[in-house]
Order: structure tokens, then sequence, then C-alpha cells
């Protein structure tokens, strides 16, 4: 008997699903709503969209790993081949190490108006580093190279701040960035070419 009484509940389910198929009712108003969703969520996508390839906006996408405890043994983050560098092609390249409690050099001289490269590890535990008034910001996880390419507007003495509490001394960690115009930048190193 039990049996019987299955198979008529199938018949009887699959009515109920295709009545009330059949009778859904959306309100005016709640369609004009998910118009609106639908709306706002083809707006966001074209602002991501629109900043990626008109603006080139991306999220970090290069990940480059490197031995913390090691950074004095590697060549580039070596004591002596830390600070800024001008390359062959004109750009300008920082190297600094930040560990508790300091960016190291602590003092950086770079030129205004002109994309300035930084690439920056950390020695020991997780920073931030933080120049205000620019946008220059990134974090500076252990294990891994930050690599953020900037340019500063305006020639002025900036703060180098770490905005991730690292410990105890966290509010002493600030290192000095001079940004000089352009023009006393290209003065400054036909000087020291010429010694
Ligand atoms: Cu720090």
């Amino acid at each position: 008997m039990s049996n019987d009484d299955n198979q008529h509940d199938f018949p009887d389910e699959a009515h109920a699903l295709k009545g009330s198929s059949d009778h859904l009712h959306i309100d005016p108003l709640e369609k004009k709503w998910i118009y609106v969703a639908l709306g706002l969520i083809g707006v966001f996508v074209a602002t991501i969209l629109y900043t990626a390839f008109a603006k080139h906006v991306h999220p970090p996408g290069e990940m480059e790993t490197i031995d913390s405890a090691r950074l004095h043994l590697s060549e580039e983050f070596a004591e002596d081949n830390l600070g800024v560098v001008t390359q062959a092609d004109g750009s300008v390249k920082v190297t600094l190490v930040a560990a508790r409690y300091g960016f190291y050099p602590r003092e950086i001289r770079i030129p205004a108006g002109q994309p300035i490269t930084f690439r920056i590890a950390s020695a020991d535990v997780l920073h931030g580093i933080h120049v205000p008034m620019t946008n220059m910001a990134t974090m500076v996880v252990p294990g891994y190279v930050s690599t953020v390419t900037t340019t500063f507007p305006k020639p002025g003495e900036y703060p180098m701040l770490c905005n991730e509490y690292c410990g105890m001394g966290h509010d002493h960690m600030w290192s000095k960035v001079t940004v000089v115009s352009r023009e006393s930048w290209q003065a400054g190193n036909t000087q020291t070419q010429g010694r």
C-alpha cells in the first residue's frame, strides 16, 4: 500500500511546483529594484574594466620571494647595494630594507616628476611603508619583495613611515625622503659624474 501512496505523491508534487512557477508574480516595485541592482553591478564592472585597461590600475601581480633571514647574503639587498641608483636608461631605482625599527638607508634623496621604482624587503616581521601626501604605500611582507613604481610630484622633505604595527618601536619607525626638483637632481648628478 505504501508503494501506491508514493506513486500518487510524485505527480502531486510535480503539479505543485509547476503551479508555483506559472503563478510567479514579481511586484513592479521589486522589479524596478532588481534593475537598479543589476545596473549598479554593471557600473561596478565597467569601473573595474575602465581602470584596469584605460588607467592601468592593477593589483600586484608579480610574486617574488626572498629569504628574509639571509638578506645580507643576497646581492640586491646586501648593505652596500642599498639606496638610490640611477640606471643606464636614466630611471631611478631605490632599494630598501625594512627592519625593526627603520627603513635602511635612513635617508634617501630622489628627483620629483619622474617615476621612481622602489624595491623593498623586510629583514624581520611585517612592515608597511607610507609616505604621507603621496601615493607611495605598500605592505612589506617578510619573504617577499615589494615593488612599487611611483612619481613624487612635489619637491620637499617627507617622512617614510611604517604603518603596520611591528613591535614596541613601531612609533619610531620612520626614515627621511628628500624629493628635489629635476633640475637640481640633474645638476647634482653632473657634479657627481664630474668628480
Ligand atoms: Cu615597522
